[in-house]
């Protein structure tokens, strides 16, 4: 992989998912817009029958930085990120942030991700970089030190702790932070994938994507960040978004033992 030039700057496009998130996107865009200023940003709205679409509308008339993506219907958040990747990507960024719309991911920590794509050769980060070797994909990382989670029952905790462990050690992934949806992939990295085959909706989209990453011998990095519960605004998390993560993981690490990989 190639670095990203030394003085010009990356062109970074910070992609934002939302389903019914009316009472969020102004807010989560507008600290996107302060905290990176040179950022553009993307929506994807999935027909949020709450409106959240004609918000983004809004916003992006006001604003050459902001776009949004209308999609037809609600598909999942690995859909809403393949199809944002496309558009980026076609549309000659250099870099392509994933961050939530409730605002789990702060933008104001954003910098410490980029930073990371910006520095090559790269020296001491924790994960999976060997020296002198640029990432291609960094993730923020609520579970290595200096990394924490705000606002989560124990419950919550369990589920995200388990759920790495049990995907690192089957799928043989050296990362502590999964499933964590808050990452930055440099353009030729997504451009090395073949993003058309990825399936998976909900937490196995990042998993998936990581994995798929992983093999094709890509260098991930983990930096800390500290992930803030959602304060407004419905959850979309659900048991099926789980189980599809469990039984998914389950599957690649069987196939994975199949073919000898
Ligand atoms: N476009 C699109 N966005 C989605 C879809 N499902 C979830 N999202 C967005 O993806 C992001 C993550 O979803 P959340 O509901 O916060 O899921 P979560 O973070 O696992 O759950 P909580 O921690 O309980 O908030 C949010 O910005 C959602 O609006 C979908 O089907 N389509
Ligand atoms: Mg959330």
């Amino acid at each position: 992989m190639t670095a990203l030039p030394d003085n010009v700057p990356a062109r970074v496009l910070v992609m934002i998912p939302t389903y019914n998130e009316r009472d969020n996107v102004d807010w989560i865009v507008s600290r996107v817009r302060a905290a990176q200023p040179d950022a553009h940003v993307l929506v994807v709205d999935d027909a949020s029958p709450d409106g959240t679409g004609e918000l983004a509308d809004a916003l992006a008339a006001a604003d050459p930085h902001v776009h949004v993506l209308h999609r037809a219907g609600k598909e999942g958040l690995g859909r809403a990120y393949i199809a944002a990747m496309g558009w980026g990507v076609a549309q000659g960024f250099d870099v392509l942030v994933e961050l939530d719309a409730d605002g789990s991911h702060q933008p104001e920590q954003l910098s410490r991700l980029l930073e990371v794509l910006e520095q090559s050769p790269l020296s001491t980060r924790s994960g999976l970089s060997d020296k002198g070797r640029a990432a291609d994909l960094v993730l923020g990382s609520r579970w290595v030190p200096g990394g924490a989670v705000e606002n989560w029952p124990w419950y919550r905790r369990a589920i995200s702790r388990g759920g790495s462990a049990y995907a690192r050690v089957v799928l043989g992934l050296r990362v502590q932070d999964v499933t964590g949806g808050y990452r930055a992939f440099r353009a030729s990295a997504l451009e090395s994938l073949d993003l058309d085959a990825v399936h998976s909706h909900g937490y196995a989209f990042q998993v998936d994507m990581l994995a798929r990453a992983v093999r094709a011998g890509l260098t991930v990095v983990e930096v800390p960040i500290t992930f803030v519960e959602r304060e407004r605004g419905a959850s979309k998390m659900s048991l099926g978004i789980v189980a599809e993560a469990m039984l998914r993981v389950t599957w690649w690490a069987f196939s994975r033992r199949l073919m000898g990989r």
